[in-house]
């Protein structure tokens, strides 16, 4: 036998190339790595070079603990919880992995030596832009957790080559760009092409019987679809925990290949590949609804099988009998776009696998666990039937059996409620048929939670409201969190200093020790010293709004930030009549007191998304006039930051004085931009909707800004029927507002452009904007109010901090890994031996 000897030789320190975490070695091995890997010496390297080579040298130490910590779960056969998510949006890994190493400072100092910025090579690297939104970034939190809290875990997804689309903004409009991150290399990420699994698509079935005289059904697919994993190690802050990414890339199967070659069809074989390979090309930039399309059902098979098909591989390479998956996995399916998980672990139990029905489906219930993310019905994924069936024949036969069962389970507990089992059917049968994907997860799961408190209270009482009363024990609330790590210590260092000079840093992993802030709330010093920090921290913004858009911006003015994707229900177009009624103001009165205020947006709209689109139109084109208009003398900007990305947000949050919160109440499901921007010393304005009404009840009501209609309020009037016209005509300054749109004000005269959205808004405002229109403007003049009384507005800041403990993801996961996932921690120990094999 062989052994990898480790670096602790008795007391003797020996320090290596790929493991030493001192300044000298750092040096070396970045150089090194430059040479060996890169192929290039300083002279001729590119700063993608010098980026790479640091990469690699941050990458080899992640290494040392990512095989130690493989090592120890296989040896253990350790319980793991298996996260799929058709969306990981990860941000940028090198600076978070420096955080998590402990070595920022360390690196900062080698690269300097080397006559480098660190800044600048973190610059350098382009994020994998996996994700729409906040499902995506939500799932990328919770890796980070998982690693921190020592939990053994395993994300599944797929490895899109073209992530969410690149921004441009041209006339005030948004442009897509083909976003293409793995155009320089992707230096985090391991192919492991000796693990491809291979997925099996359309066809028909064909019902046999087997050789014990059981009933048994064939699958003869049409097309098989390769699936490469490529792994991505996801360190945890200060441990030894390194998790694993795992991503898909679906290729076309060698052998597939070869018959068409042998058959001398060379351009239908290549033609072959190219079809298999379109299964992994593009993200979907919906963040609401599914359209129905082939590609992404597809997409959403593709990686479920792969991975179920993983970790049955792992369950039978660790020595556990099949029938014991559900205690060595559980999986968390976040939202539906894995949902089938459901029929598909059945098929591989039952087909593949020779399990009876009633065994396969207590395992697929016990493993299976089911996050909702949304409250729009237009969100809830359904698929024609049609479709479905094509390229699921034997999923689809799954299904219907399921739903049997289950529609015998409800008529035994609610007899004679016929339009019950319509209403609760997996089968959407009130015209064209649709499989209805929540309930598929509601009934495949043993949980199904919300993400915020309210958000679960409405899904018990709207949303799921049949499923609820058909299996209560099966809801819980899993209010959601963020990261502090990449969410304070990496994006806000200056604050991250301040608060640790004083209370210590355990707050990094311990969020609710920032409490012990509160002591010093009413220190004159450290309140100047919070206060000097949002100050310079601004000024870097103004200097990036001044590149980026040539806008200059007063950094004294109340940086009010909305930065989301864009959509109606979150009501950016809100904000937007709030700056049109400052702006009215000032042109009524030139000289009329206004305390200045910069209005920041960020955010994409889902490139079909015609209103959402309309809202940036209007938001630039307000912004053209506003701010070059002389009368506003600088006391108004209006600035749309492009193509907004993980990347951006660490550098936006901390800027930030007011974050907008307004999305009409009962309809964002949690929320956690609101969390990070809390989490930056912003205060929030917002409704009473998602985790907002949990920020506001651990922050103080007196700490944040209230407004608007709640989710009964929202109900009841529109119950009563809701005219918006009838706010337009009592409303002066509202109205005021909309005819300056309608005029053509913001428009060179053009009175068509903002047409529909005015339409829209005066006609039906689905989103009740009028309704909430005068408390808005109320609250902000209040907002306003407060900002001048800067100690006020300080201490509201810091107490806003020091409350923020409970929206750490580390709260989120621990709730999850005690509630649902039932396990426990593994920590791991670095320099345990790796043996080879013999
Ligand atoms: O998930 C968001 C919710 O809107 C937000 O309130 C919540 O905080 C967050 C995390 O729980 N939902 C999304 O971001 N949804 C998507 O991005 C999405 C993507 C593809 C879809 C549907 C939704 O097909």
């Amino acid at each position: 036998m062989q052994t990898v000897p480790n670096h602790q030789v008795d007391n003797l320190q020996i320090e290596d190339d790929r493991t030493g975490l001192s300044v000298e070695c750092l040096k070396r091995a970045f150089l090194d790595n430059l040479f060996y890997v890169q192929g290039k010496f300083p002279k001729i390297a590119t700063k993608n070079d010098y980026y790479m080579a640091l990469a690699y040298t941050v990458r080899d130490r992640l290494l040392q603990r990512w095989i130690n910590t493989a090592v120890i779960y296989t040896d253990r056969a350790s319980r793991t919880v298996s996260y799929l998510s058709a969306e990981f949006l990860m941000g940028p890994h090198l600076g978070n992995n420096l955080v998590n190493l402990g070595i920022y400072d360390q690196v900062k100092q080698a690269v300097s030596e080397l006559g480098l910025d660190l800044e600048d090579l973190l610059e350098q690297e382009e994020e994998p832009g996996l994700g729409n939104g906040g499902l995506g970034r939500l799932a990328a939190c919770y890796l980070d957790s998982m690693a921190t809290l020592e939990i053994p875990s395993l994300g599944y997804g797929i490895r899109y080559e073209f992530g969410i689309f690149d921004q441009d903004i041209r006339d005030g409009w948004q442009v897509e760009i083909t976003d293409k991150w793995l155009h320089c290399g992707n230096p985090w990420e391991i192919a492991r092409p000796e693990w491809a699994i291979y997925v099996r698509l359309g066809g028909h079935t064909e019902a046999y019987t087997d050789e014990r005289g059981r009933y048994r059904v064939r699958w003869i697919p049409f097309q098989v679809i390769k699936g490469v994993p490529h792994d991505t190690p996801l360190l945890g802050y200060k441990t030894n925990t390194a998790n694993t990414l795992r991503l898909w890339t679906a290729e076309a199967p060698e052998s597939f290949d070869f018959a068409a070659f042998n058959s001398g069809d060379y351009l239908g074989a290549v033609q072959e590949k190219m079809v298999s390979e379109n299964l992994s090309k593009v993200l979907y930039p919906n963040d609401d609804s599914s359209q129905g399309k082939r590609l992404r059902l597809a997409q959403q098979i593709f990686f479920v099988s792969c991975s179920l098909q993983d970790m049955i591989r792992i369950v039978f390479g660790q020595n556990v009998p099949l029938e014991k998956f559900h205690e060595k996995f559980v999986v968390q399916l976040n939202d539906t776009h894995p949902a089938i998980a459901v029929a598909e672990l059945m098929r591989l139990l039952i087909d593949e696998h020779d399990m009876g029905w009633d065994q396969a489906w207590s395992i697929t219930q016990k493993s299976l666990a089911y996050t909702n993310h949304t409250l729009l019905p237009e969100a809830l994924e359904r698929w024609p039937i049609s479709l479905f069936g094509e390229l699921l024949p034997r999923h689809l036969e799954i299904i219907y059996e399921i739903n049997y069962h289950f529609l015998e389970e409800v008529k035994a507990k609610f007899p004679a409620d016929s339009d019950r089992l319509r209403r609760m059917s997996l089968i959407d049968e009130s015209g064209e048929k649709y499989v209805r994907m929540a309930h598929l997860a509601c009934v495949g799961s043993h949980s199904i939670n919300g993400v915020a408190a309210l958000h679960t209270k409405l899904l018990q009482q709207d949303v799921l409201r049949d499923f609820y009363q058909m299996y209560p024990e099966k809801f819980n609330n899993k209010t959601n969190g963020v990261t502090p790590r990449r969410f304070i210590v990496l994006s806000n260092p200056r604050l991250t200093n301040l608060i640790s000079s004083k209370i210590g840093d355990n707050w990094v992993k311990n969020l609710k020790d920032l409490k012990h802030l509160e002591a010093f709330v009413d220190d004159p010093e450290f309140c100047s010293q919070w206060r000097s920090i949002k100050s310079a921290i601004k000024q870097d913004l103004v200097a990036y709004i001044q590149k980026q858009n040539g806008i200059t911006v007063n950094p004294d003015s109340i940086f009010d930030i909305q930065a989301k994707r864009f959509h109606e229900y979150k009501r950016q177009h809100l904000n937007a009549l709030h700056i049109i009624t400052l702006y009215n103001r000032i042109k009524a009165n030139p000289d009329i007191d206004i305390t200045p205020r910069t209005f920041i947006f960020g955010g994409k709209a889902a490139p079909g998304y015609y209103m959402a689109k309309l809202i940036i139109k209007l938001i630039n084109s307000i912004g053209d006039v506003v701010n070059n208009d002389p009368d506003v003398r600088d006391r108004l900007k209006v600035v749309f930051l492009k193509n907004y990305s993980v990347k951006f947000a660490q550098r936006v949050y901390p800027a930030a004085d007011l974050s907008e919160q307004i999305s009409m109440a009962g309809k964002e499901a949690s929320g956690t931009g609101n969390m990070k921007f809390a989490l930056n010393g912003a205060l929030t304005i917002g409704t009473l909707d998602g985790a907002n009404v949990e920020i506001r009840e651990e922050v103080g009501e007196e700490n944040f800004f209230i407004f608007g209609l709640t989710a009964p309020e929202v109900y009841a009037l529109k119950a009563r029927g809701y005219r918006p016209l009838d706010y337009y005509h009592s409303n002066r300054e509202l109205k005021a507002v909309i005819d300056r749109i309608a005029s053509g004000h913001f428009s060179h005269g053009d009175t068509k452009l903002f047409k529909p959205l005015l339409d829209s808004l005066l006609y039906r405002d689905e989103y009740l904007l009028f309704a909430d229109y005068q408390a808005y403007i109320d609250c902000q003049d209040y907002v306003s109010q407060v900002y001048r009384d800067r100690d006020r507005w300080t201490r509201m800041s810091i107490l806003n901090v020091a409350r923020m403990g409970k929206f750490s993801s580390d709260r989120s996961i621990h709730d999850y890994c005690q509630d649902i996932w039932n396990i426990q921690s593994v920590p791991i120990e670095l320099g345990e031996c790796i043996q080879a094999k013999e």
